[in-house]
C-alpha cells in the first residue's frame, strides 16, 4: 500500500480524494462478491486483481513506461487492442462504472448525460483513477453523440486520437473503418517509435483472438443447466479482460475453465432453483455489478451478457490468416465491423443476437438494462422488446444509473418478473 501512494503521488493523483473511494471499495467487494457462496476457488486471482486495482495492474504500467512504453487508454469494445500491442504498446481500458466520479464529470457535461460518460470526466478531471492519469494517449471513437462530444473536453487536458466508426455496415464502411485502422497504426507507430510489422500484428491477432476464445470457453460453460459460476463473477472477468495483460488473463481464465469443467462434471450448481437470465443492453465497466448483484439476490442466475462486457466484446475471431498488413487490417476490420453496437443503423443483426443468445444460454427470460440518458440502447429496446415477444421470450427492460437510490424499487420489478418466468 505504501508503494502504491508513492505511485499515485507521482501519477499526480488527488489523494486524498482517492482515500475515499478506496474506502468504499472493500465494502462493496464483501458485500458484492463474498456473499456468494460455492465460489470457484480459481476466482481468487480476479478477487486479487480487484481488491488491489488501482495497485498492480498501474504499477505494471508504470514500471512499462519507465522502460520507454507507451500506454493507451481506450474506451470502446471497437478500438483494436492488436493494433497498438503490434506497435509494442499496451491499451488498457479506462473503466468508468463508479458513481463515485460522475459529479465530477457534471462540471463539464450537462447532468442528463449518460453516467459512464459522465464518469470518464470525473475520473481524469478528479485525479482519481491511476489508469486515467498514467495513459500517453486516449483512443476514442465516434460512437454516441454524448461521447465524441466529452472526448473534445477530455482532449483539451490529454493527447486524444477519436476513430471515425462508420455507423453503417456496408461493404464500403468496412473499408473506411479499415483505413481508420491504418490511420490509427500510424498514430500508434509515432507515439511508440515503433514499427507496425506483418509479423507483430500477425502475432498479436493470435494473441487478442486466444483472450477471445478463452473468454467463449468461459462462456460456454455457462450454457450447463446447473450454472457453475454466478454471473457477478463472471461480470467481474469481463471488466477485468480491459484492462489485464492479454496473454496472462488468457491464461487465467483458463485455469478457471478446467476448474469449471470439473464442477460441470461434478454437477456443482451455483444457483439451484434459480432463474436463468440474459442480461442485453449497455455496457457495464467495473465497479458497476449493480444488475447482477440485484438479479442474483432476487432468485435469478444471469447465464450470459450481451453487452460489451459480455459477448459483444469477444465474440468473433480475426481471420488469421492474412500475410500482409493490408490483408491483416481487413480481416480486423471485418471482425470489428460484426459487433452490432445500439450507435448503427440499421442494427438488425443485435436483435438477431440476443435471440440467439437467449436459445443458446437456454434462458428463462431477457433482462435489457439501459444506463440512462443512452438514447441508442434505449431506443433499440422497444424494436428488440417487439422481437423478443415475437419469439416468446419474456423481457423486462430497466433504466438506471450508478447510484442505489432506485435500487429498491428495481429489485421489487425484478423479483416480480422472475415470478412470471415458467
Ligand atoms: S461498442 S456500447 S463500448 S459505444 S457511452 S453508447 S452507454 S450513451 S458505451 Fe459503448 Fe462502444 Fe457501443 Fe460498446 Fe450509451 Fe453511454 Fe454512449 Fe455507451
Amino acid at each position: 500500500m505504501a508503494d502504491n501512494y508513492a505511485m499515485w503521488k507521482e501519477l499526480g493523483m488527488d489523494i486524498e480524494t482517492h482515500d475515499m473511494l478506496c474506502e468504499v471499495l472493500p465494502g462493496a467487494i464483501g458485500d458484492v462478491f463474498m456473499s456468494q457462496e460455492n465460489r470457484p476457488e480459481k476466482m481468487d486471482f480476479f478477487d486479487m486483481v480487484l481488491a488491489d486495482v488501482h495497485g498492480i495492474r498501474p504499477a505494471e504500467l508504470v514500471e512499462f513506461r519507465k522502460n520507454g512504453g507507451k500506454v493507451f487508454g481506450t474506451f470502446c469494445a471497437y478500438v483494436p487492442d492488436e493494433v497498438i500491442f503490434a506497435a509494442g504498446g499496451i491499451a488498457t481500458g479506462l473503466c468508468a462504472g463508479s458513481q463515485f466520479w460522475v459529479p465530477g464529470g457534471e462540471r463539464y457535461l450537462p447532468a442528463n448525460t449518460c453516467p459512464l460518460i459522465k464518469a470518464m470526466l470525473g475520473a481524469r478531471f478528479d485525479k482519481t483513477c491511476p489508469f486515467y492519469r498514467l495513459a500517453d494517449m486516449y483512443i476514442g471513437e465516434n460512437t454516441c453523440d454524448g461521447k465524441k462530444k466529452a472526448y473534445e473536453i477530455l482532449g483539451t487536458d490529454v493527447p486524444m486520437h477519436v476513430m471515425d466508426l462508420p455507423q453503417m455496415k456496408r461493404d464500403k464502411d468496412i473499408v473506411k473503418w479499415a483505413d481508420e485502422i491504418k490511420e490509427l497504426i500510424a498514430v500508434v507507430e509515432e507515439v511508440t517509435g515503433n514499427k507496425v510489422t506483418p509479423e507483430a500484428l500477425s502475432e498479436e491477432i493470435k494473441v487478442i483472438n486466444a483472450k477471445r476464445q478463452a473468454l467463449q470457453r468461459l462462456y460456454d460453460l455457462r450454457k450447463n443447466a446447473k450454472a457453475p459460476i454466478s454471473g457477478t463473477d463472471t461480470l467481474l472477468i469481463s471488466q477485468i479482460a480491459y484492462y489485464d495483460d492479454p496473454k496472462r488473463f488468457t491464461q487465467m481464465v483458463n485455469v478457471l475453465c478446467d476448474e469449471l469443467d470439473q464442477r460441470v462434471a461434478d454437477g456443482v450448481d451455483v444457483a439451484p432453483g434459480a432463474k436463468r437470465i440474459l442480461i442485453s443492453g449497455t455496457p457495464m465497466a467495473i465497479p458497476n455489478w449493480k444488475m447482477h448483484n440485484i438479479i442474483e439476490t432476487s432468485g435469478g442466475v444471469v447465464v450470459c451478457e450481451e453487452t460489451c462486457t459480455g459477448t459483444r466484446y469477444f465474440e468473433g475471431q480475426v481471420d488469421e490468416s492474412g500475410e500482409t498488413l493490408d490483408e491483416m487490417v481487413m480481416n480486423i476490420a471485418e471482425r470489428y465491423m460484426g459487433i452490432n453496437c445500439a450507435c448503427f443503423t440499421p442494427n438488425e443483426g443485435r436483435f438477431d443476437d440476443v435471440i440467439r443468445l437467449a436459445k443458446e444460454y437456454n434462458v428463462d427470460g431477457v433482462i435489457d438494462v439501459n444506463l440512462k440518458f443512452c438514447t441508442t440502447y434505449d431506443i433499440e429496446g422497444y424494436t428488440l422488446e417487439q422481437r423478443l415477444n415475437e419469439a416468446g421470450i419474456k423481457v423486462l427492460g430497466i433504466e438506471t444509473d450508478y447510484t442505489d437510490n432506485d435500487a429498491q424499487q428495481i429489485k421489487t420489478r425484478v423479483e416480480a418478473f422472475i415470478e412470471t418466468l415458467a
